[in-house]
């Protein structure tokens, strides 16, 4: 907890800075997200349109944890096709590694997904192991 405090407070940091400086692109910056059962730490951050981020998520749960950039409306396409991956045998990717924007992460393990964020708006990253999402499993991404 103290650790996700200290990203959160250097996350808090770090837009403080940039709200300074309007021409601030923080393209390459790094933001960590821990991963738990069943929930994302920080729930909450903020990047600028235009600039390319990477997350690196971390994977301090139990379970396998998946990560999905997407607005609203995808979040629930993906949560569809996962559940059908998941209820059938067949067609089943298993990392469902050709899809970009998504990362599936063991217990223990991290990994990294970098996306370029467009026009300002509110976009997230959901986890669609079967319940997960449901159950609050997601990251608020403001884009301004
Ligand atoms: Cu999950």
């Amino acid at each position: 907890v103290k650790k996700a405090m200290t990203i959160l407070f250097v996350g808090v940091a770090v837009l403080a800075g940039c709200s300074t400086d309007g021409t601030t692109n923080d393209s390459g910056r790094e933001i960590e997200i821990a991963m738990r059962d069943s929930f994302f730490r920080p729930g909450k951050v903020t990047v600028r349109a235009g600039s390319t981020v990477t997350f690196r998520f971390v994977n301090r749960g139990k379970l396998t944890h998946e990560a999905f950039i997407g607005d609203a409306g995808m979040q629930k396409d993906h949560e569809d096709e996962m559940r059908m991956a998941n209820e059938s045998d067949e067609g089943h990717g298993g990392e469902h590694g050709s899809m970009h924007d998504a990362v599936t992460v063991k217990p223990g393990r991290s990994a990294t997904l970098t996306h370029r964020f467009g026009e300002p708006g509110t976009l997230q990253i959901g986890c669609h192991e079967p319940g997960h999402y449901a159950a609050g499993m997601k990251v608020t991404v403001t884009v301004r």
